[in-house]
């Protein structure tokens, strides 16, 4: 057995070694968050836009039961073209190393790996959050929980605006997790710019995300933080233009019984239906801004370690 339970890229050890930024990665956007072939130009893409800005991208994803940081080329295309891939949390990313499987990390496991190999900032679209109708289905993501428990920052265009966004705001309050526009005072949606929710907290500067997060460990205040950062605005879809095509994909996963994991996935993939391919276009681009300011806090952090 090695003597790490994660299995790091040559140049994601390297970086590590040597104190360079590194910027996490998930892999459920690949698997479960875009359709091919869109999915892997998109993870390709951003890992060229991490390394631009100075930083080495670490993609995690589990195959054949490794635990990987840090995904080769042809990693990344099979991973975009496999069926049977689990969709990873907390409950089962080790029954996927222990039982040998394939399976992508979700904001949550992704987290969890990211922090077991060292690296404390992590770039994703949106996470998981409050489902609306959460008062009878109990369908909160874990990785509202994960945030307030694993030191990593993470750079997110805010909840997907297919949640239930104010409650979602709530737990991240009840369990102490720092909310942060960056560069902004109001909590972004997702495909939009705005959500008519105040961000608790304001942050202009990568430096500034690194000086935050270093005074919480100083003080001893374990738990990431969630940093919203909002799609720039000539990708945006506008608030009323999503709201039709929310309140249909909600109404057809009500109707079909779609429940537990299967959600989300069902939720994005009708999005893309129902927008012509348009929520696409706009998840890419944020994306792929969310990667360049993880890269920036990425190396404000690695400035403030010399
Ligand atoms: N954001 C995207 N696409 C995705 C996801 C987020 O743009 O596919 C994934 C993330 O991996 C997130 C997960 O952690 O959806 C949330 O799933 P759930 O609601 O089942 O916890
Ligand atoms: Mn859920």
């Amino acid at each position: 057995m090695s003597p790490q339970p994660f299995v790091p890229s040559p140049a994601v050890a390297e970086a590590l070694a040597q104190g360079k930024p590194v910027v996490a990665l998930e892999s459920t956007i690949i698997t479960h968050g875009m359709p091919w072939p869109q999915n892997l130009e998109t993870a390709t893409a951003v890992e060229a836009l991490v390394r631009a800005e100075g930083a080495e991208p670490a993609t995690i994803a589990v195959l054949e039961g490794q635990l990987r940081i840090g995904l080769d080329a042809a990693d990344l295309e099979r991973l975009a073209q496999a069926k049977d891939v689990m969709k990873l949390s907390r409950a089962d990313l080790a029954y996927a190393v222990a039982n040998r499987r394939n399976g992508s990390t979700t904001v949550a496991a992704t987290m969890i790996a990211a922090h077991l190999a060292g690296i404390a900032v992590f770039a994703t679209g949106g996470i998981g959050g409050v489902h609306r109708g959460a008062e009878t289905s109990f369908d909160i993501s874990a990785d509202l929980d994960e945030l307030a428990r694993t030191p990593v920052i993470v750079v997110s265009a805010g909840a997907k605006a297919i949640l239930d966004l104010p409650k979602t705001l709530e737990v991240l309050e009840t369990k102490g997790v720092p909310v942060v526009g960056f560069g902004t005072d109001e909590l972004p949606a997702f495909w939009s710019r705005l959500s008519g929710l105040k961000a608790p907290l304001r942050l202009d500067t990568a430096e500034a995300v690194a000086a935050f997060q270093r005074q919480r460990a100083a003080l001893g205040i374990g738990g990431g933080m969630l940093i919203g950062n909002p799609v720039p605005a000539e990708a945006e879809l506008s608030r009323e233009t999503v709201s039709v095509w929310i309140e249909n994909c909600l109404a057809e996963a009500a109707a079909q019984g779609i429940a537990g994991k299967a959600v989300t996935p069902f939720l994005l993939q009708r999005m893309f239906e129902l927008s012509g391919g348009r929520s696409l276009e706009t998840n890419i681009a944020l994306v792929r801004n969310n990667a360049r300011v993880a890269a920036g806090i990425a190396k404000a952090l690695a400035a403030a370690d010399l």
